[in-house]
């Protein structure tokens, strides 16, 4: 392992330079661009020599203040740039340095995406483009100077406002662009191509109008209406709701086809992957839409929380993510259905995050030690991170979270802060005290809460005994307790609900009583209890936690028919879900599904509900979720059967209510409203389970629903329905989707990932033949992650017993070792985990993973994942 590289969160130091501003020129060259960079760098202390960050580059000369420093005056190494002697008083230093942006695949840096050149400078990218303190504590003005050829670029484009341009005779264009906000290197954007432009324009609260430019490939206009939209809706949203105005006269995104990630906040323009973009009825599904209205919000709302207030260094991460993915959250929540949302962050804590957590690779949110900062874009700094912030919010109310919200932006407006101020903000804005609930910061790993409920009839009371235990975590052995906010309902046997009056408890603004759980253990007393309650715990997912609490059936039914929360209701679902599959591995019996529950289960898909709840209830725990509860020797096989089983028995005991749902369908032309959106996911999975009841009956129905579909939600449900299940249509609806869409490649990856994550056994052969695919791209991230990564996520067929996924999964991530090692490292996630399953299984993944540690100048993003994986801890 490459211990010398790690980084360590305690080895913290400010910087001994500044640089105020820097004054950037670019001469747009597809191999050789040239930068000129001149900076006005102001010492902090007295200290002669000035380490700049660089690599990938060709240095050309080096000035301070007016004169050219020879070559023995400085040194260059493939990582650094190093300066023996520089005055001790603020000075001018103009580097020069040339770049090939055509050889950059890895897509960090300046590189080209089609026709266009674009940037990524997060986390470290910037020192691609040139040499610089690439660090997010050294805030600089910036002012960028573009120069390209006029009839290639005609857009050129950089954060902040346009403050000149103009022609020069050789066929050549500039434009200067200044960003009178200081910032990090990190959010650094330049865009040079030619596109078609979609504007508008946004008034703010406090009257300025701001131009809105998206920027897209020719003829795609029509598609980013949505995410026109979407923008607008954010920017109001976040005046609305957060208080917080936009701060410059424009705002514009680029959608480019090659992006690593979802897309970046850079100052006043965002360059987003176009799938996040690109959004019509046609083209993309509802889930498509929500996705790009959700990111589009995410990265305006970084604007504030992560762009005004940024972070000191990188360990601190999750203090922009975590919150920002909360305020996109909540922004989503607010212009759609709270629970649908909400369900949607709960089952990615479940199926991805939990399982992080329990990888090699687990990790605070805040991080102490870090190799390769690329592979700490993860579900636990964003994901259970903005859990974190969820439990702040639940502890302190919408009104105290907005208020330390007021005062951490008061108090950190145009600076570069930890994750401690944050939290410090929230406590003093409300006299709070919150030393433990800072171990959330600190502790991997997902605590279990256990629950045991007494109640005695006697004196009528409910008695709650709680205990809590973190699991040790590679580098952390022991646990302390941590501060969970524990959010309960009670309901009579018919479902009345209960009020629950104790000291410990208090009324909470959901609804919901709060339990504020500190210690290792706990006991509530609940008095004045006539009946044994059935009590909903955790509800909403008050804290991102694994319960352990013994709940019959019957209750799980009751909560089912009667909670007042929709989350409680599905909650109770799953929780039957997950007993009857757990059983059935322990007993290795098959899963029978107790008429009890298909009867409470019949009554509810026919209640009026939400079909949208309808349509989550019914979609039992994934593979992955239910691996999490075993630490080791997961019983792969036997969790995919019981999972197939509970399926079936849904399907079959269902199945006139299913055909009735699908029977009584009523296509109306494609709305995306909420209650369009819902009715659309309820008619699928009822079509899904009649056609698992009855393949040869129905595969014509859904190769007919698919053949009449006017919009792309139906079309990939039928078409994954198809697949999945192996229906007699299955290559017809697959050869006329890839007819229909071949030159759409974000449909075709639709295509790509329905058939690599399809559950049967031939599909690892399917996947190789599929990576010769004339439209498989091996260098785009969006076509690696639709076949490979959807593949590496299909536990039973990824993990098949000959350790052919395996293998086939270590060649391509061979490949990408040099091309795109941040592709690589998110390829290479399924294969870490070895200790988890049975030996058979263990030595194969361990010969994998041992082969590829010896590729020579392995990427230090695969090279940490790797060697964590491999160490004994
Ligand atoms: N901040 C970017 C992620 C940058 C990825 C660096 N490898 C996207 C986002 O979270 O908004
Ligand atoms: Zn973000």
């Amino acid at each position: 392992m490459t211990i010398t590289a790690a980084k360590f969160r305690s080895d913290y130091r400010a910087p001994e330079f500044l640089i105020q501003s820097i004054d950037l020129t670019f001469e747009l060259d597809e191999q050789c661009t040239r930068v000129t960079s001149r900076m006005r760098v102001v010492p902090q202390q007295q200290s002669a020599m000035l380490r700049l960050h660089g690599e990938h580059l060709s240095l050309q000369t080096v000035i301070i203040n007016g004169d050219a420093l020879s070559s023995d005056e400085y040194v260059v190494s493939d990582k650094y740039l190093e300066i023996r002697q520089v005055p001790d008083s603020p000075f001018e230093l103009v580097i020069t340095n040339t770049i090939n942006p055509a050889a950059n695949t890895a897509l960090e840096g300046l590189y080209k995406s089609g026709g266009a050149f674009c940037t990524q400078c997060e986390a470290e990218g910037f020192r691609r483009i040139t040499y610089y303190l690439d660090r997010p504590d050294v805030l600089a003005e910036f002012t960028t100077t573009i120069i390209a050829n006029k009839q290639d670029y005609p857009y050129l484009l950089s954060n902040g406002n346009n403050v000149e341009q103009g022609n020069n005779n050789d066929g050549t264009h500039w434009v200067k662009w200044h960003d009178p906000h200081p910032k990090p290197a990190y959010l650094f954007a330049l865009v040079a191509g030619d596109f078609d432009v979609l504007k508008d324009t946004f008034r703010t609260r406090t009257g300025r109008d701001v131009s809105l430019e998206l920027f897209v490939d020719k003829g795609n206009l029509k598609q980013a209406e949505y995410a026109m939209l979407s923008l607008k809706n954010a920017m109001r949203w976040d005046e609305q709701r957060f208080n917080l105005e936009y701060d410059l006269d424009i705002y514009m995104i680029v959608a480019v086809d090659f992006f690593n990630m979802g897309a970046m906040e850079n100052k006043g323009l965002n360059v987003f992957n176009s799938r996040y973009v690109l959004a019509d009825a046609k083209t993309a599904t509802d889930q498509d839409f929500l996705n790009v209205e959700s990111v589009i919000g995410h990265e305006y709302f970084h604007n504030w929380t992560g762009n005004r207030i940024t972070c000191r260094d990188w360990f601190q991460l999750s203090l922009k993510e975590g919150l920002t993915v909360f305020r996109d959250q909540e922004f989503s929540s607010d212009l759609g259905s709270r629970s649908v949302n909400r369900i949607d962050a709960i089952r990615i804590m479940r199926t991805h995050q939990f399982n992080e957590d329990a990888s090699p690779m687990a990790h605070p949110i805040r991080p102490d030690k870090v190799v390769e900062m690329n592979n700490f874009y993860t579900v636990t700094v964003y994901n259970k991170g903005a859990e974190v912030i969820r439990m702040l919010h639940t502890l302190l109310g919408e009104g105290g979270f907005q208020k330390g919200m007021r005062l951490y932006v008061e108090r950190h407006d145009g600076q570069a802060v930890t994750c401690d101020d944050f939290v410090a903000a929230m406590a003093d804005a409300n006299q709070a005290d919150l030393q433990t609930f800072k171990r959330w910061y600190s502790q991997a790993g997902t605590p279990t809460v256990r629950v045991e409920q007494v109640y005695d009839e006697h004196t009528q009371t409910l008695t709650l005994n709680f205990s809590q235990t973190t699991p040790p975590t590679p580098g952390q052995a022991t646990k302390l307790p941590v501060h969970i906010p524990v959010l309960l309902s009670a309901y009579s046997k018919e479902g009345e609900k209960l009020t629950l009056v104790s000291n410990q408890l208090r009324e909470h603004e959901s609804g919901s009583t709060l339990f504020e759980f500190t210690e290792a253990q706990a006991t509530v007393v609940i008095p004045n209890l006539p009946e044994r309650p059935v009590v909903a715990l955790l509800e909403n997912f008050s804290a991102p936690i694994k319960l352990d609490a013994v709940q019959s059936f019957t209750d799980n039914l009751v909560l089912l028919s009667h909670a007042d929360q929709e989350v409680s209701r599905w909650e109770a679902a799953q929780h039957i879900y997950v007993k009857l599959i757990c059983d059935a591995v322990a007993q290795q019996s098959p899963l029978v599904l107790p008429e009890s529950v298909a009867e409470a289960f019949t009554k509810f898909a026919q209640a009026n509900v939400d079909p949208a709840l309808k349509s989550f209830v019914f979609t039992p725990p994934t593979v992955e979720e239910i691996a999490e509860y075993y630490s080791t020797e997961i019983p792969l096989d036997a969790i995919f059967t019981a999972v197939q089983e509970l399926r079936q028995q849904l399907a079959a005991k269902l199945f006139d209510v299913f055909k009735g749902v699908w029977d009584a369908r009523n296509i109306a032309e494609y709305q995306l409203t909420g209650a369009e959106i819902g009715q659309r996911s309820w008619l699928h999975t009822s079509l899904y389970y009649i056609a698992l009841h009855a393949p040869a009956q129905y595969s014509a129905v859904v190769a007919e629903y698919y053949h009449q579909a006017d919009n792309m939600t139906a079309q990939q449900s039928a078409l994954q329905i198809a697949v999945h299940l192996q229906l007699s249509c299955q290559q017809q609806l697959l050869d006329a989707f890839e007819k229909q869409w071949q030159d759409t490649p974000l449909v075709l990856d639709k295509w790509f990932a329905i058939q690599s994550s399809a559950p049967q056994p031939e599909v690892v052969e399917r996947v190789a033949e599929l990576q010769q695919h004339a439209k498989f791209d091996r260098n785009n991230p969006n076509r690696q992650y639709a076949l490979m990564a959807s593949f590496g996520r299909n536990m039973t067929q990824f993990h098949r017993q000959d350790g052919a996924g395996y293998r086939m999964t270590s060649a391509m991530i061979r490949y990408l070792n040099d091309k795109n090692p941040q592709v690589a490292a998110r390829l290479v996630t399924p294969l870490t985990q070895w200790r988890r399953f049975d030996s058979h299984r263990q030595q194969l993944l361990k010969a994998e993973l041992e082969q590829l540690q010896k590729i020579p100048n392995l990427a230090t993003d695969l090279d940490e994942k790797i060697s964590q994986s491999l160490a004994t801890n």
